[in-house]
């Protein structure tokens, strides 16, 4: 997953937010800080690069898959219709009503992590006719079978959707199949009718399925900020399709995937799961929290792209607001000059007129 350069360091930064407090400053230390940060970051792109120096072996899945399911000790546990295999791990074959899913055992105590998903869903059905997708979970509980994508409804925490199937045939300004990322405290249902649009905090249409080659998908929880990418055309290089900053997720919750089929269906396959451990500085008070405390929340339910609460948000939308404010005076001092003109020609009109009654 090749990102390198500059450019992949400095995008990084911004989702970091570390350019966030670079903003205040003037345009030349701006710029020298950002050379510098360039230089000295190189490391931070690595991660991201697939490196695995901060891959966390305890909390990935690994061709050739060994030890998964079998003994007390395995990290990853399966249930359902999930067939392992040397090669992949197939959470469904291309069959009616089937539901499979794959969960590590060991809780990610890791506060600002990656996890970086190999997929691959080919099947049979044409068109429209295959079904339901993936989904990648960071949540309390593991292994509790259900309705949303073979996982439970009223989750707690993140869930990452790869949805195949078109539910809601009202929704048809977005292409299938979708991704979009939901965080749950339990109190959510996940809504199949509206492919969970109710819900979602923010998606993307990705051409998936039936690839010659295999598809990947990027989650990044840091500092608050929730980041999904996804590599679908085999050019090695990430796009951005969930970027999202007021998330908050504890630690000690468990990394999953799980899949679903019903009258339509697929082979969902996981070919890995590789988790890279985001070596981000955080403040004492931030250290000295209970983070497995923390309760899934997000602060703002609106487009990314709106997101003004949020710190790392704010360089981005500050200049934005700035220039829609500065677009409503134009248009109020537009709209009083046209007022005061017409008003003008109209009180002289009626003065001509006034002038010729008399
Ligand atoms: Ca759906």
């Amino acid at each position: 997953m090749a990102m390198g350069g500059c450019e992949r360091v400095v995008s990084t930064l911004f989702q970091q937010g570390v350019l966030v407090k670079m903003y205040n400053l003037r345009t030349g230390a701006s710029i020298y800080l950002l050379l510098v940060l360039c230089s000295v970051s190189l490391v931070y792109a690595d991660i991201t690069d697939g490196s695995n120096e901060h891959l966390k072996r305890e909390h990935s899945l690994m061709k050739p898959y060994q030890g998964v399911g079998t003994g007390s000790s395995s990290q990853w546990d399966f249930w359902g219709s999930t067939l392992v295999t040397s090669q992949y791990i197939r959470l469904t074959p291309d069959d009616r009503s089937k539901q499979g899913s794959i969960w590590n055992t060991v809780p990610c105590f890791l506060k600002d992590w990656e996890m970086h998903v190999q997929f691959k869903v080919h099947g049979s059905g044409k068109k429209n006719l295959h079904g339901d997708g993936i989904a990648i979970w960071y949540t309390r509980e593991k292994l509790h079978p259900g309705p949303i994508f073979g996982n439970q409804d009223h989750f707690v925490g993140l869930a990452v959707f790869v949805d195949t199937f078109r539910n809601d045939l009202h929704g048809m300004d977005r292409s299938f199949p979708y991704i979009s990322a939901m965080i749950n405290n339990g109190t959510l249902s996940y809504d199949h009718s509206k492919d969970g649009r109710v819900t979602e905090l923010g998606g993307c249409s990705a051409e998936i399925r039936n690839k010659d080659h295999d598809t990947y998908l990027a989650i990044r929880y840091s500092k608050g900020r929730l980041t999904v990418m996804v590599d679908v055309d085999d050019k090695n290089e990430w796009k951005e399709c969930i970027d999202i900053g007021g998330v908050r997720l504890p630690t000690g919750y468990y990394f999953g995937a799980s899949s679903a089929t019903g009258d339509l269906s697929d082979n969902h396959d996981i070919i890995s799961m590789k988790m890279y451990q985001l070596m981000v500085e955080h403040t004492p008070e931030e250290d000295n929290l209970d983070w497995t405390k923390i309760e899934p929340s997000v602060s703002l339910l609106k487009s990314p792209k709106d997101n003004i609460d949020d710190p790392t948000g704010n360089f981005r939308s500050t200049p934005l607001t700035g220039w829609k404010v500065f677009l409503l005076l134009l248009c109020a001092l537009l709209g009083i000059v046209v007022c005061a003109v017409v008003g003008a020609v109209v009180f002289q009109k009626r003065q001509e007129r006034n002038k010729r009654f008399y």
